[in-house]
């Protein structure tokens, strides 16, 4: 029976226990009541949910103010759901088709769930991570006057023992210990299970060396109340118990009370005689699940003990499947309780069949009106808390002047006249980079704007009056976050920095540069910081074997496909500088757009002669993906399509074969990625009855179905090959399909067939085989 509430902490117990029900419960609905119409496993986890829900009830009904935000372990999301369900926020409906098309997901996402989801999560790690640099994107928005410290709020993220193994997490921290980060609470569901298996021992020991060394508070909450009042009168049973090994404790967890005593008796013989007398198997069992994070007293102390901004570990013994029929069995990751069993928790938990849904089922009373007053009183908005900001004024961007220059440089030159210009877009651009600020040109706007630092960093090397063409001091005001090489670490920062308009209601305009090849080095974090709608600019340079002596080590090939198929996230590669300007106009317009995207730039260090424009024709084109820079004859036979860093190879080849091949056409691409996904939507589209052609297909119409494509790009070749597939028409794709290596340009491109003579070949292969 449930007692009648007489304090706070009373009434969380009962929420626990809902908490537990429901996530249980929508799990269960999902798999054993609704209809299945495919026979697909549906899935979900109860055991790591009711791992975490006397923490999650701590948290969201005592601890949690308005301002904090939290990224929860991702398969505790049932817990989440039932959270919001009690507190009026999520719909019974949407838990009715949990994991279904539309209902509440199976991961709390931002975008696709309709309650108040702070942080995505899913892939293990980043949810982590990405607390520590949004705590960074509000200092800098508090140093920055654009935030009140009255508004600023806390950071928490809600860790599985096993997630603790992701090496990003480690990058962050150490990135943190270098900014000072302060305001979070990382909280480790210490349950000693992973997916597979139990989780080491040893390593456990170190973490809170690890977290301490960087300058975090360790709380650890090992034991409840109970079970340490039992154990401080017991210390020999307590030192028995502090060395049980992870698999042992679990499995003792699993087998229950009978079991306890038996090994007891077998380890500590006589010495346990008296506990044992003192407790039935029930009793054994309860209390030896009385770890300190089902505890609710010590979850609430030990949250209100950590109100100052140190950043804070907690580390909460927890048993996987608390209260549930497989809990601590080493297998119950994807358990799901059968028909039989879900009907014994029923009655354990005071649910009448057909009242599965109540929100506040059997709780009856005084225990009732405690526990509404408790669900009114929970500081944290029952609405999405999405923050309302205006709309930012973009100016025009104009290219810099000059007849030969790479986009690197001009990029560059794009960010210093911003900066000279002033005005709001400029205050609001953020530039980060993983220690290659310098070498991807954005030094200028540092020695403009300055590092960000909380606290004054002198420039040695100026103050001693020693040359350099970098000032790099730090203050509250500097604009740029320098950070060291961890891209990963670059992408979360572009994530919490792109999502400062929902999070703190100031839009920032992050830009971040790294080296194209190291996208991947970073790729899952990129992926995460689109999955969430962050917005920012990814300015990706120096690209391609066009980095000739750099060698294969720096030279990227695949990003442009990496980034075809990478979905909230534009590719654009510009050859000419105008190009350039015109999509970082644009792209700071995406950022701010409640339809936008971010921008991926790929640029390059080759300088390159600039074209003469008569007009302003080839603009429109150029964001879009394309434009005829030489305008293919009404009969021809053929065209190059060039990309980038090679278009002096392609005009040059252009000119040259103009002769004999007539009205041959040279097609600029500046965008598979837009191209592509332009030709896929028209084909949607026209299922639905639309007849609009896509801007590529208008491109290629240009041509006859006979003609040839030679497509070229510093880059795999597959980026643009797929053109054929639009009409049809033959292509002789040219690109980069080994590794690079070091040598001049000619020589590389000669090897790598991206040359004039490699373009004259492949023209007549398209001829030939016509
Ligand atoms: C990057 C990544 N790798 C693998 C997975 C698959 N996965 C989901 S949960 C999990 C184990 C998590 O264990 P733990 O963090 O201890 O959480 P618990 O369920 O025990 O609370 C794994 C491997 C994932 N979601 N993300
Ligand atoms: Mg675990």
């Amino acid at each position: 029976m449930l007692k009648p509430v007489t304090t706070d902490v009373e009434a969380l117990k009962i929420l626990e226990e809902r908490l537990r029900w429901l996530s249980a419960w929508t799990i269960h609905h999902a798999n054993h009541v609704r209809e299945s119409d495919d026979g697909l496993k549906v899935g979900g986890h109860q055991a790591s949910s009711a791992s975490m829900t006397a923490i999650m009830a701590a948290l969201y009904f005592h601890a949690l103010g308005p301002n904090d935000r939290v990224a929860v372990k991702p398969h505790a999301g049932p817990a989440l759901h039932a959270i919001h369900y009690l507190l009026g926020s999520q719909s019974r409906a949407a838990l009715e088709n949990f994991r279904g098309f539309g209902g509440a997901q199976s991961y709390p996402s931002r975008t696709k769930d309709k309650i108040p989801v702070d942080f995505s999560t899913g892939s293990v790690g980043l949810g982590v991570a990405i607390t520590l640099f949004a705590s960074l994107v509000q200092d800098y928005l508090t140093a920055h006057g654009r935030m009140d410290e009255a508004d600023c709020g806390r950071f928490v993220a809600l860790i599985g023992d096993a997630e603790l193994d992701e090496g990003n997490i480690y990058e962050a921290l150490i990135e943190g210990y270098k900014h000072d980060v302060r305001n979070l609470w990382w909280i480790v569901d210490y349950n000693r299970q992973s997916l597979d298996a139990t989780s080491a021992d040893r390593m456990f020991e170190r973490f809170d060396e690890i977290f301490s060394s960087c300058g975090w508070r360790v709380v650890e909450l090992r034991h409840g109340k109970r079970l340490k009042a039992a154990l401080g009168k017991h210390p020999k049973l307590q030192a028995w118990f502090e060395t049980l090994p992870n698999a042992d404790l679990s499995a003792l967890h699993y087998q229950g009370g009978a079991a306890w005593r038996s090994r007891i008796e077998a380890e500590l013989g006589k010495a346990a005689t008296p506990f044992l007398k003192e407790h039935d198997d029930a009793a054994l069992a309860s209390l030896f699940s009385d770890l300190g994070g089902h505890c609710m007293e010590t979850l609430v102390e030990a949250f209100d003990a950590a109100q100052d901004d140190v950043p804070t570990l907690f580390i909460a013994w927890t048993i996987k499947g608390y209260g549930l029929p497989f809990a601590g069995h080493k297998d119950n990751h994807a358990g799901l309780m059968n028909p039989t069993q879900m009907a014994a928790l029923r009655e354990t938990m005071g649910v009448r069949e057909g009242s599965e849904w109540e929100p506040l089922e059997g709780v009856g009373g005084n225990a009732r009106t405690g526990v509404e007053a408790l669900i009114d009183r929970s500081r944290i908005a029952r609405e999405k808390r999405a923050r309302s900001f205006g709309a930012v004024d973009i100016p025009a961007i104009s290219a810099p002047a000059g007849d030969e220059q790479s986009t690197q440089a001009a990029f560059g030159r794009i960010l210093l006249d911003l900066s000279k210009a002033g005005g709001d877009l400029a205050d609001r651009v953020v530039t980060t980079s993983p220690d290659v600020t310098v070498s991807t040109n954005l030094g200028a706007w540092v020695n403009q704007r300055g590092l960000f630092r909380r606290s004054e960093m002198a420039d040695v090397f100026a103050q001693a009056k020693i040359a350099s063409a970098q000032k790099w001091s730090g203050s509250n005001k500097g604009q740029h976050i320098e950070l060291g090489i961890a891209e990963s670490n670059l992408f979360l920062m572009l994530a919490a920095a792109g999502l400062s308009g929902d999070l703190f209601g100031t839009r920032l305009f992050p830009i971040g540069t790294l080296y194209d090849p190291f996208i991947a080095r970073g790729l899952d974090a990129l992926n995460y910081a689109c999955y969430q709608d962050a917005r920012f600019l990814l300015v990706a340079t120096p690209s391609g074997i066009t980095l000739g002596p750099e060698g294969g080590a720096h030279q990227s090939i695949n990003p442009p496909l990496i980034a075809l198929g990478q979905p909230g996230l534009r590719h654009y590669e510009p050859a000419f500088a105008d190009e350039l300007a015109a999509m970082m106009e644009l792209a700071f317009r995406l950022i701010d757009d409640p339809d936008g995207e971010s921008t991926y730039l790929r640029l390059s260090t080759r300088s390159i002669r600039q074209v003469e424009r008569q007009s302003d024709d080839w603009r429109d084109g150029a964001l879009k993906g394309a434009y005829w820079l030489c305008t293919p004859g009404p009969a021809t036979e053929a065209a190059i399509v060039a990309m980038g860093a090679v278009m002096p190879e392609a005009l040059a080849a252009w000119e040259e074969l103009s002769e004999d091949v007539p009205g041959l056409g040279l097609l600029a691409v500046t965008s598979p990625d837009l191209l592509h996904r332009g030709w896929t939507a028209a084909q949607a589209a026209r299922w639905q009855g639309e007849r609009k052609p896509s801007h590529i297909e208008e491109l290629l119409s240009a041509l006859p179905r006979h003609a040839g494509l030679v497509t070229l790009a510093d880059a795999a070749p597959a980026s643009l090959s797929w053109l054929g597939g639009v009409f049809g028409q033959r292509v002789a794709p040219l690109g980069v399909e080994k590794f690079g290596q070091t040598g001049s340009l000619a020589d590389l491109y000669a090897a790598y067939r991206l040359d004039g003579a490699a373009i004259t070949e492949a023209v007549a292969e398209v001829l030939l085989s016509a």
